[in-house]
């Protein structure tokens, strides 16, 4: 039997609540199983290929109690612990934990009430009956809102675990004794944030043997479609992969068409049609009278292939017909920020001591994220944890270690030479827009990233009202992912962005474009937005642990689709002009 990893997670998060509802664990055994599903959610291979590989262990967040029951969940299709724990609650529970803001308290009140179905509890939402029965207005309203999303969200893929499964298939098409060359395209290859199905071209002599070689490929579920040059497979994880063949002299047009954007593709058919072509993905054709002469003109490459449009290439992340047409016909493409580029990350969170954090604090040292640093080739890091929880703790309190943390870091400091180590925090903008750690102690910091981490549903007024009290403290420096949204799971917040950038393009903010996989926030589209207010950004990964420091890769995109070159990325500048902006000591 087939398990995703979704799938998994889910299993794990029902059991989980089941404890909690039930009373019978403890704290700390569901945050494990919650722990264990979120890594499991964000791991990019597939849990069962680790399992079968005999490779479980090496699955981080699994102790070896959960290794055993994943054990038997593979083995035997469903653990006995799990369905003992489940045992006796009703099926819509665990419905009810999927919409978006309702957790274990709330769907097993709901359940209570007597609904016994989603479709029942929109009903019954809408025509008021619940809130007669007890269930508060505002609680409503909420999960409302929650399964307007859920009826909205697509069944896309985050674009990490795109890419790994992406490999997978480039790597079984490279064994082919008749591919040529072969590329990963489609979105995946213009780096959109969540990706659809998976695209492939190949440039071949013998199109059907590839294409037949791409239908024997292992975990096919069905073959949707197999031609001569093109074939559309799905496999068990549900992964629909498209490919397409051509011969070598047309290869460039086949790159470029199955590259794409649609809309780039389009607006480039009338512009090809105006200057006497057509385009295909076979190649491109001379037109005369409106007759296709059948002369192909060769384009080998996709440089060639624009070139007889006379236009430049534009980078593939930008090819959603924004402009960027327009700009190669004029040879003014942007010069895009590379990851190459990059010389430091500041928004990382390390497992520094601490009582009470306001939020999951990482799980590596200070020590470890700032090795990792160096390995990466960074010339600065800059260390954000989270402070001390505003309710659970006092203005002194926090002041204390805050002075503690800055000592140990002074103190790491002194010890690093080949690496500059910089002293931050991640601090909540609370909802009257007020921060959640005194100024004093953000007086001692090297550079404070502030961001909105509740409230998130709040109104266009409130979020944007919290957001430009931030942008007037003279103590924060960047607004971490600006949005809010959560990918597949959380929509975008509302605010009035043009608002929003003028003022941090007026008293000099950054706005931070989050590579969290599942964040990519500020949005391509704001990014781009942003730009044209005189914006500056700053690229971080946002990483809980060391492994994520290599997300930079994704936030380096977004900036990229957002237009950003590297004047406008703070982290790719020399220290020098780094340093000024912050007003740190060199
Ligand atoms: P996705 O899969 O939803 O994440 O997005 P894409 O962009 O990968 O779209 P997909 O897989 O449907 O098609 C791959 C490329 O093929 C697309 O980016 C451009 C090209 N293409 C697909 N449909 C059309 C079409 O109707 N007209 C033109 N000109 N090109 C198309
Ligand atoms: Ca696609
Ligand atoms: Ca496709």
């Amino acid at each position: 039997m087939e398990i995703s990893n979704a799938k998994l997670a889910k299993i794990l998060r029902n059991t989980a609540a089941a404890y909690t509802i039930k009373g019978t664990g403890n704290l700390f055994q569901i945050r494990a199983y919650e722990n264990a599903a979120d890594n499991i959610e964000h791991s990019t291979a597939e849990i069962q290929d680790f399992w079968q590989e005999g490779k479980l262990n090496q699955v981080s967040g699994l102790g070896e109690s959960l290794r055993g029951y994943l054990d038997e969940l593979f083995s035997k299709g469903e653990v006995r612990h799990f369905e003992e724990v489940k045992k006796g609650i009703p099926k819509i529970f665990f419905d009810l934990l999927d919409i978006p803001g309702v957790g274990p308290k709330t769907a097993d009140k709901i359940a209570k009430m007597g609904v016994s179905s989603v479709e029942q509890l929109k009903k019954q939402l809408k025509d008021g009956e619940l809130v007669k029965m007890g269930l508060s207005d505002k609680l409503a309203q909420k999960i409302l809102q929650g399964l307007q999303e859920v009826s909205q969200r697509g069944n896309r893929m985050l674009l990490p675990y795109a890419f790994a499964q992406a490999e997978k298939i480039l790597n079984y098409l490279q064994k082919c004794p008749d591919v040529l060359q072969v590329h990963p395209l489609g979105s995946l290859r213009r780096m959109v944030a969540t990706i659809g199905d998976l695209d492939f071209s190949a440039s071949s002599n013998s199109p059907k043997k590839v294409t037949e070689h791409f239908c024997r490929m292992p975990g096919i579920a069905r073959i949707i479609d197999q031609g001569e040059n093109q074939a559309t497979v799905v496999l068990k994880n549900g992964l629909q992969a498209d490919l397409l063949v051509g011969k070598t002299d047309a290869y460039g047009a086949l790159l470029q068409h199955f590259t794409g954007s649609k809309s780039h593709n389009i607006k480039l058919r009338i512009l090809a049609n105006g200057k006497g072509y057509s385009l295909s993905e076979f190649g491109v054709k001379k037109v005369s009278r409106g007759q296709v002469t059948g002369y192909s003109q060769k384009t080998e490459t996709e440089e060639e292939f624009y070139r007889l449009l006379g236009m430049d290439a534009p980078p593939p992340e930008i090819r959603e017909d924004t402009g960027e047409i327009e700009a190669a016909l004029e040879h003014k493409l942007p010069d895009l920020v590379e990851l190459y580029d990059i010389k430091g990350d500041l928004h990382l969170h390390s497992n520094f001591p601490i009582k009470s954090p306001s939020h999951a604090p990482g799980v590596d040292s200070m020590e470890d994220m700032v090795k990792k640093a160096k390995e990466l080739g960074y010339r600065w890091v800059g260390i954000s944890d989270h402070p001390l929880g505003f309710t659970t703790s006092t203005p002194k309190e926090m002041i204390k270690w805050v002075q503690m943390r800055t000592k140990f870091i002074q103190n790491m400091q002194s010890r690093t030479k080949s690496i500059r180590v910089l002293n931050g925090l991640e601090i909540d903008i609370l909802g009257n827009g007020t921060l959640s750690v005194p100024d004093e102690a953000l007086a001692t910091l090297d550079y404070c990233i502030a961001g909105i981490h509740s409230g998130h549903r709040g109104s266009k007024d409130e979020i944007t009202k919290r957001l430009l009290s931030a942008l007037n403290s003279p103590h924060v420096d960047i607004i971490s992912h600006p949005t809010n949204r959560l990918l597949n799971e959380r929509d975008s917040s509302d605010a009035l962005w043009d608002e929003v950038f003028k003022l941090a393009a007026k008293n000099k903010k950054l706005l931070e474009i989050n590579s969290h996989p599942m964040r990519l926030d500020l949005r391509d589209d704001l990014v781009r937005m942003a730009k044209k207010y005189g914006v500056k950004f700053i690229i971080n990964t946002d990483a809980h642990m060391v492994s994520q420091m290599d997300n930079m890769l994704f936030g380096v995109s977004v900036a990229r689709r957002g237009w950003a070159e590297s004047k406008d990325i703070v982290n790719t500048w020399d220290w020098t002009d780094f340093a000024k902006w912050f007003n740190i000591k060199s």
